[in-house]
């Protein structure tokens, strides 16, 4: 791996890929097209296929010391892009980004919104266009299994539009799309970590979706002008078909969303429990709540037929308001009080608590799940015994990671810090003993963090490694370049009892939330099988035009340095869709197809299969082209569109 000498291309893919490119760009110019097409697939050396190459030693990247070029990273990180709608894949510690992965907003370089596939993954309107074109991504979060990643899916929150994404984790690639009936301002989310009820169901099979706004219910048109009458809900999605289960109708809104080890609660922290339409009515209560739902009695409630629907959503929606809900042993839901407008609500790695940060308030509110449980039971008096701890920790407290090792790291907004605090020592603090010092370091961050998290932090594998903090503003830390300023990413290392501060790196706006977690729980593919695509051409000479009408499919391969066909004559008018297959089996081999003056531009990746319709409305003479490089013929890689007038 080390033999190359100028060190520049050391990992093996990149050592792969020059190799390859080397060698077929010699046997293309000497032997030619054929030659060079056949040659390709026994250049490249294969890379061991999936599987993360093995690290010098388990974690570890010597704290303070940025990798070198070649060296990959341990972790990986999966950060929501916010208002891009995309979800962004980084190596940590390095902070390099890796990839982009569209889901809610077209994308120019894959041709996200421009192929079939993915269109019908956003949806479209009746005439076929993108029913929708901006998103918001706020909030990531992984599948489970044994309470630690199993690398199967992520989901991630549309907030604009109120949809959940879901990607796949062998192919990084966003699979399915759900648009979530009678709520807007879908913001938290997360998967449950196991069935609350079947032993033998040990990993996700729900994603909770957590509302911010109140809307009408149905939105139809009536109530406009009564917010009172104004609702918010909390949803659950089918993992895996992704379709909508049902929705708990709640007094107050939804913010951040947790899930509980043992599958038994999920919890939203609310801060508009007034119900207020502006934010000085929204800020008016001293207490806000966080609200917990008992997963195994709302599915019964389902069952038993316990539910309405609004509007056009057939969706079941069970009664979780407070009046519905006062007796604790046929309680759906629990509402546990918490300062002022809190935000944030994180599940501590050893299953025991949920810590709401407080926002408004300078405190951080530890809520013990075994006594939330007794509630339910009917076995605790007051459900405020459950707050096993309430201490300042500083101004502004938004979320919260934990190390594994007891402590936990809030971001403070205002005071532009991330406090280091020991959940225990909080606890003996909150019930009396005034000598329990809970806060344990201090660090200042620039600036005004929002979203933190630590390796494998909601796990019960946290390691306590690294903390990743999401500076909302970074002002003086880069050079300027215009009004529009880099948002700023930390890297703090906590392994030790102090924090120290690694690096800075800028990112583009606007990352919200974000998990890491150790580099071998995912095993990513990185060749598609054919088989996989029904659309496939498997042969370049299955490949061909038909006609039918004014519609004309075109099936085309591609094999570097060509396509199949080096021209595709079609008639002014004709609806025409052209089937692309990549024909390349070598890793990193993927081919990009564009049509100037129709705006179509995607990629195909080896062994990848992928559409487009369009109308050949101008007539004209159009070189389709490779956009994306793939061979030293690269630009010589064309095809000629003949549109007859
Ligand atoms: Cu997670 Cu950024 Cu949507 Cu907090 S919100 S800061
Ligand atoms: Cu094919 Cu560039
Ligand atoms: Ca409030």
């Amino acid at each position: 791996m080390s033999d190359d000498k100028n060190g520049s291309n050391q990992t093996p893919d990149g050592l792969g890929r020059r190799r390859f490119i080397n060698s077929a760009a010699l046997a293309g110019l000497t032997l030619g097209v054929a030659a060079c097409t056949e040659k390709k697939g026994e250049a490249a050396p294969a890379a061991a296929s999936g599987a993360a190459p093995a690290a010098a030693a388990d974690h570890d990247v010597p704290a303070g010391v940025h990798l070198k070029p070649g060296e990959l990273d341990t972790y990986y990180g999966l950060w929501s892009g916010g208002h891009t709608g995309d979800v962004r894949v980084m190596g940590i510690p390095s902070g390099r980004e890796l990839l982009r992965i569209p889901c809610f907003v077209p994308d120019a370089l894959v041709g996200w919104g421009i192929t079939n596939e993915s269109k019908k993954v956003m949806g479209t309107k009746p005439d076929g266009s993108l029913r929708y074109t901006v998103g918001d991504t706020h909030h990531l979060h992984a599948s489970y299994k044994d309470g630690d990643y199993d690398g199967r899916y992520a989901w991630v929150n549309d907030k604009i539009n109120g949809r959940m994404a879901r990607i796949r984790l062998d192919y990084f690639v966003c699979d399915k799309i759900t648009e979530i009936p009678n709520i807007q301002g879908f913001h938290g989310i997360f998967p449950d970590k196991r069935d609350p009820v079947d032993e033998k169901i040990n990993y996700t099979t729900r994603v909770f979706a957590g509302a911010e706004f109140h809307i009408p219910l149905p939105n139809q048109g009536k109530d406009l002008e009564n917010p009172s009458a104004y609702r918010a809900l909390f949803t659950c999605v089918d993992a895996e078909t992704m379709d909508v289960r049902w929705q708990v109708l709640i007094d107050g809104n939804c913010d951040l969303v947790a899930t509980s080890f043992d599958g038994k609660l999920a919890a939203s922290n609310q801060y508009n429990t007034e119900g207020g339409t502006k934010y000085v009515d929204m800020m008016s209560a001293e207490r806000d709540a966080c609200i917990f739902f008992n997963i195994a009695r709302i599915e019964e409630a389902v069952k038993a037929g316990k539910f309405k629907t609004y509007g056009d959503s057939k969706v079941p929606v069970v009664d979780g308001t407070r009046k519905s809900n006062a007796d604790p042993k046929t309680a759906l839901v629990a509402y546990v009080s918490v300062p002022k407008n809190p935000h944030g609500v994180n599940a501590s790695p050893d299953g025991k608590y949920f810590v709401c940060a407080g926002k408004l308030s300078p405190t951080a509110t530890v809520i013990e799940l075994a006594k939330v449980l007794e509630w339910f039971d009917g076995k605790l008096e007051k459900l405020d015994s459950a707050i096993a701890a309430e201490v300042e920790i500083g101004l502004g407290p938004l979320h919260t990671a934990f190390d594994g090792r007891g402590n936990a790291y809030t971001t403070l907004f205002l005071d532009s810090q991330v406090v280091k605090w020991n959940i225990d020592s909080a606890i003996k603090f909150t019930a009396g003993d005034k000598n329990a010092k809970y806060v344990v370091d201090r660090i200042d961050v620039h600036y005004q963090p929002g979203h933190i998290n630590a390796s494998q932090s909601e796990t019960k594998n946290a390691d306590g490694k690294w903390l990743a903090v999401g500076c909302k503003f970074s002002k003086d830390r880069f050079l300027p370049v215009g009004p529009l300023h880099a948002e700023n990413e930390q890297i703090i290392d906590i392994s030790g009892e102090k924090m120290k501060l690694i690096a800075d790196h800028p990112v583009r706006g606007e990352p919200h939330d974000f998990i890491f977690f150790k580099r071998d729980l995912l095993r990513p593919k990185q060749v598609y099988s054919l088989d996989d695509f029904p659309l496939a051409t498997k042969d370049p000479k299955d490949g061909g035009i038909t006609r039918n009408g004014k519609k004309v499919t075109v099936r085309l391969t591609s094999q570097a340095p060509a396509f199949s066909m080096t021209e595709v004559k079609l008639k002014k008018g004709d609806e025409v869709t052209i089937i692309l297959t990549n024909l390349d089996k070598v890793e990193d081999l993927t081919h990009g197809f564009a049509i100037p003056k129709y705006n179509i531009n995607f990629i195909v990746n080896p062994q990848e299969t992928a559409s487009v319709t369009f109308i050949a409305d101008k007539p004209g003479v159009f070189w389709a082209y490779c956009t994306h490089f793939c061979h030293a013929l690269h630009l010589e890689m064309r095809s000629r569109i003949i549109v007859e007038a």
